[in-house]
């Protein structure tokens, strides 16, 4: 199958291209290295040592002797992604090629339109170059799990039945997102559901819980390693806690640590996304995957960093810091995830497995991590 990747350089994309050219797809992908240049921005960098995308593929023809083409270019410019479109004409397009940082999207109003303009616009402007070109084309598009929030009711995969005086239908499930960044998600599924109404384009709109880890098993060498990153801004909360304790940093859960969301081994997500770009869609068909393994609370999950730390001779020692930010912290997390496992999906990789995958790697790379230390403290908050 020809498989695009929008977002190759990703911490997401990355690993996604070499396991899909593994198995025997042709791959080509589509980046405009905004990644490293925001993370630039905010002073930052990824603890793991990256190379550049020429390098990465150098190597990667080296150790596997198969090519990846790549398109340095924004999506944001509609000339550009109908020209690449075009010219690959691709079976699936994967689109990870997104600013996923919530914190970043809560700077100011320069960075929330930045994070929204980049977001939607890029979208829409596949969804066009998709119908003018390949019609048939399967979008496995990016979503959130935090595009549903953290309503008291159980949440499905994207539609649920509703009885309202006393007539029934089947109905998009209620977004409540939490950041403009997840807004934006929330924009973009409407417009890839009025696409698929208007032009039938198919697509799976993946919500994807929080994915954790470094490592694949096509990275054989740390030249193929994917990004890691820990700062307040690009670092999640799972990665934080990893990188605080091998600094001795305090792990930080912020407010009371309810906070609870779904959670995936980086190598069970590239399992995630072969089965759904193997398994398309019907012809003009719209789905929703809700894409995760476990759910924890931060608390649990400070937890569980800071045993698995003790094996490596790291304190890992927990403190509840004040909340940055405006959200439930303590609430119901009921995520149906079904459509996944009717397809095959079966984890190999729980949370502690991979930890003790993860902080021995980020052990090498400790001085990188004591290097950005001044990063780790929150400083944007949700309510100025
Ligand atoms: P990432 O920032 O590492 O990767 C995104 C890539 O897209 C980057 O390399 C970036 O340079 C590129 N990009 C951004 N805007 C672009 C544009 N306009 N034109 C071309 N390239 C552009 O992020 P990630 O963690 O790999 O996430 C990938 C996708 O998955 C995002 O949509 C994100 O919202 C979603 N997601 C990620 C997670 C997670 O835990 N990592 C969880 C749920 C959803
Ligand atoms: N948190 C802490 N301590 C920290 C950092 C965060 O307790 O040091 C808390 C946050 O307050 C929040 C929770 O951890 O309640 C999750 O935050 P996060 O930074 O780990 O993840 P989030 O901002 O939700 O975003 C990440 C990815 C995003 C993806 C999303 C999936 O960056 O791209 O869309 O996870 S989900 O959470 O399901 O919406």
């Amino acid at each position: 199958m020809k498989v695009m990747i929008m977002g190759m350089d990703g911490y997401l994309g990355w690993p996604l291209s070499m396991h899909l050219s593994s198995r025997g797809h042709e791959v080509s992908g589509v980046d405009n290295l905004s990644r490293r240049k925001n993370v630039n921005e905010t002073g930052s960098w990824s603890a793991t040592p990256i190379k550049t995308m020429n390098e990465r593929r150098i190597r990667y023809k080296e150790v596997s002797g198969k090519d990846l083409t790549f398109y340095r270019g924004d999506l944001v410019e509609p000339s550009f992604t109908d020209l690449v479109v075009k010219k690959e004409m691709p079976d699936c397009i994967v689109h990870l090629g997104e600013i996923p940082s919530a914190p970043y999207s809560m700077i100011d109003v320069d960075h929330c339109n930045y994070t929204q303009n980049n977001n939607i616009i890029g979208n829409n402007n596949i969804l066009f170059a998709m119908k003018d070109h390949v019609p048939n084309c399967h979008l496995l598009k990016l979503g959130t799990m935090g595009e549903y929030g953290t309503p008291n009711l159980d949440i499905p995969e994207g539609f649920f039945e509703i009885e309202y005086r006393g007539r029934k239908d089947k109905l998009p499930y209620p977004r409540q997102p939490g950041s403009w960044y997840h807004l934006a998600k929330v924009h973009e599924t409407w417009n890839i559901m009025f696409a698929n109404k208007i032009w039938g384009l198919r697509a799976t709109d993946v919500m994807q819980g929080v994915v954790h880890g470094v490592l694949t098993d096509d990275m054989e060498t740390d030249d193929l390693i994917t990004r890691f990153d820990f700062d307040e801004v690009w670092g999640t909360a799972i990665n934080r806690f990893c990188a605080q304790a091998v600094v001795g940093h305090d792990v930080t859960p912020y407010g009371k640590g309810g906070q609870t969301r779904g959670y995936l081994a980086l190598r069970d997500s590239m399992q995630c996304f072969t089965l759904a770009v193997e398994n398309p869609p019907d012809e003009t068909e719209y789905r929703v995957f809700n894409q995760f393994d476990e759910t924890y609370s931060v608390n649990a999950l400070a937890e569980i960093v800071s045993k698995v730390a003790k094996e490596y001779d790291l304190e890992g020692k927990i403190r509840n810091i004040p909340n940055p930010r405006l959200e439930a912290e303590k609430h119901r997390y009921e995520p149906d995830m079904k459509h996944l496992p009717a397809l095959g999906f079966k984890p190999k990789f729980n949370l502690e497995d991979e930890l003790r995958i993860t902080l021995p790697k980020l052990i090498e790379y400790k001085d990188r991590i004591e290097a950005k230390r001044d990063k780790i403290k929150p400083k944007i908050f949700w309510s100025q």
